[in-house]
């Protein structure tokens, strides 16, 4: 089927998509961060958006955005389909969004063809995907499949507001996180963009996600002492950032032995790298590092953890400093997708004469979580140049088009076929 003639509107779902985009810190575009004031403009348009789809909205008590309209059977539970409106700092149009408004889009696709599902449908927006300021991601994802616990709760942001404040800010209540878990969710769909080059590369429309990346978070603190830059003779200095900077070294190369390995997939990144007092004339007294790891093979992350905390405790003593924190900030195990939910998926595709191929991910998603609690599976669509979380990501209208019609086709399937499957 050519893309124009899609059973869905693929300009209203377009400008949904670029509505939202306009809300964002003009001095970095586009940037929405989760529990900002920019995040919140951004979810009221969100919420406009579903009453006005006619979806019944509401927060839940882990500051997830829920739109939700009856079935015609309410005892059969509910398919759920969502993303995240939040964004990295300076990062892209379409990373979550598509997600959201993809959802929307199939409801509304829904009602004007007079059609409602027999599963009760809810579209989610869910809150702070991307790692927050606060060092967690998936905030709301964990806390809807009751993975959001306390120590996660009391974590900080560098001015010092906890966790738990923030989402009572958003309208969420950390006091009552019991009754955001659900069991009443059949299934779990989620429209991303593939943020790689396989579909791109491959003139392909749909990926059919096979498994989500585990990622394990890891924050280094290193402490030696500010002296003068110019009076402090090399051998009498405690330089953090030496041992710093010989720790970023050691995460590429115990990453790249790991990757050559062939035993999975195993990447690793320091995204984050702060140095006090931060003066050209200071010896850096404190550095504050946060690697990112990410494997299929949860034993390549227990060997990368093992190596760096090894190799980044010589690091210290090389720099005559204190190595005072290595503490796993968040640890996800890789998830396999539903395989009736994949079938489901890949028939739409075929049905809609789309190109399709199924393909992992190394991008960390709220479906891995969902999975946690019912049927989850992804649908990628081709972004241009497998850019991601940078400004020039883009994604063709008829491209996201396509994968949310992969979702409504699939949708309407497993409204009857979830009847016969049962519970997972
Ligand atoms: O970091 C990720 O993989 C996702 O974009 N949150
Ligand atoms: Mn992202
Ligand atoms: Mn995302």
């Amino acid at each position: 089927m050519a893309k124009s003639n899609l059973p869905l509107d693929a300009d209203r779902l377009w400008a949904d998509i670029m509505d939202l985009a306009e809300i964002t810190d003009p001095a970095q575009p586009y940037t929405r961060r989760s529990f900002t004031a920019l995040f919140l403009e951004g979810r009221t348009l969100v919420a406009q958006r579903f009453a006005e789809a006619g979806l019944a909205v509401r927060m839940d008590t882990a500051g997830n955005l829920i739109g939700r309209i009856e079935g015609r059977n309410p005892s059969l539970g509910v398919i759920a389909i969502g993303s995240h409106s939040d964004t990295v700092p300076s990062g892209g149009r379409f990373d979550g969004i598509a997600g959201v408004a993809t959802g929307l889009e199939i409801v509304r696709a829904l009602r004007d063809g007079g059609a409602q599902l027999d599963h009760t449908l809810e579209v989610i927006d869910f809150l702070a995907e991307e790692p927050s300021e606060y060092g967690l991601s998936c905030v709301g994802s964990r806390g809807m499949s009751g993975s959001l616990d306390g120590k996660m709760l009391d974590l900080v942001e560098p001015s010092g507001e906890p966790l738990r404040d923030a989402l009572r800010r958003v309208g969420g209540d950390p006091e009552r996180l019991d009754a955001a878990r659900r069991g009443d969710i059949r299934a779990f769909l989620e429209l991303h963009i593939e943020q790689g080059v396989v579909l791109e590369s491959q003139s392909l429309d749909i990926g059919v996600v096979s498994s989500i990346v585990g990622i394990r978070r890891i924050e280094i603190v290193f402490e030696g002492e500010a002296d003068h830059a110019g009076t402090t003779p090399l051998q009498l200095r405690h330089d953090a950032l030496l041992a710093a900077a010989d720790t970023v070294a050691i995460v590429r190369s115990v990453a790249e032995r790991l990757d050559w390995e062939g035993s999975g997939y195993f990447v690793a990144t320091v995204g984050i790298l702060t140095v006090e007092p931060s003066a050209s004339n200071i010896v850096p007294g404190r550095c504050r590092l946060v690697i990112d790891a990410r494997t299929t093979n949860p034993d390549l992350t227990r060997r990368f953890v093992e190596a760096v905390e090894q190799d980044s405790a010589a690091a210290a003593t090389r720099a005559r400093v204190k190595r005072s924190a290595f503490t796993a900030l968040s640890d996800g195990p890789p998830v396999a997708c539903d395989p009736h939910l994949q079938a489901a998926l890949r028939r739409a595709a075929r049905d809609l004469g789309l190109g399709q191929t199924d393909l992992p991910s190394g991008a960390g998603h709220d479906a891995a979580f969902m999975s946690r609690i019912c049927r989850s599976a992804m649908v990628f669509v081709p972004c241009r140049a497998g850019k991601s979380h940078a400004p020039e990501e883009w994604a063709d209208r008829d491209a996201v088009a396509a994968g949310a019609a992969v979702i409504l086709q699939a949708v309407k399937a497993l409204d009857q076929s979830l009847q016969e499957a049962g519970p997972v």
